[in-house]
């Protein structure tokens, strides 16, 4: 054998040229005598022709909570109210709105929930149209709050007044004669 062709045989490298005629979307692995095309991941195919892999209508538990979109080689999730997708954005998490959004539930205690979150209110206040704060309870809407005296609201509670010669019962609601 002559020893310049043998060296040529085993030293030549296909992939040097043209990616050895593979896919753009995939990689030539030279060997010995030989090359092989190998599509990148998220591709498929034999190599000198390779496809998009569509991940989201194979596997229909990506992106739960969220939506997901098949892009070239990869896919992404956008994600449903409530949930935030992950820094590779290939999952949804859930948001802790009361860590990210400080003035959330004035006047009560934030509680974090999967998909939301939910206000405790405190004592004397309750929930907000939006249901994002504590709003002030105004006692004197209702008539049992002061009887025989006059009621006036204040933050988180109300004052009943008692006309004069009249006393506050214990329970804070009703006015008597002495
Ligand atoms: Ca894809
Ligand atoms: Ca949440
Ligand atoms: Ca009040």
């Amino acid at each position: 054998m002559n020893l310049a062709t043998s060296s040529y045989i085993q030293y030549v490298n296909e992939c040097l040229l043209n990616n050895g005629g593979c896919d753009p979307n995939a990689s030539c692995v030279n060997s010995p005598g030989s090359y092989i095309c190998t599509c990148d991941d998220g591709f498929t195919g034999n190599g000198q022709e390779c496809y998009d892999f569509d991940e989201c209508e194979n596997n229909l538990e990506l992106c739960k909570n969220g939506q997901c979109l098949n892009d070239a080689g990869s896919f992404h999730c956008e994600c449903d109210m409530g949930f935030s997708p992950t820094s590779d954005r290939q999952a949804c998490e859930d948001i802790n709105e009361c860590d990210e959004f400080k003035e959330l539930c004035m006047n009560g205690k934030c509680e974090n929930m999967y998909g939301m979150f939910q206000c405790i209110c405190n004592q004397g206040y309750e929930l907000g149209e939006l249901r994002s704060t504590c709003i002030d309870i105004d006692e004197c809407l209702s008539e049992d709050s002061c009887n025989y005296g006059k009621c006036i609201n204040i933050n988180g509670s109300y004052i009943c007044n008692c006309a004069d010669g009249f006393e506050l019962l214990a329970s804070g609601n009703d006015c008597y004669g002495k």
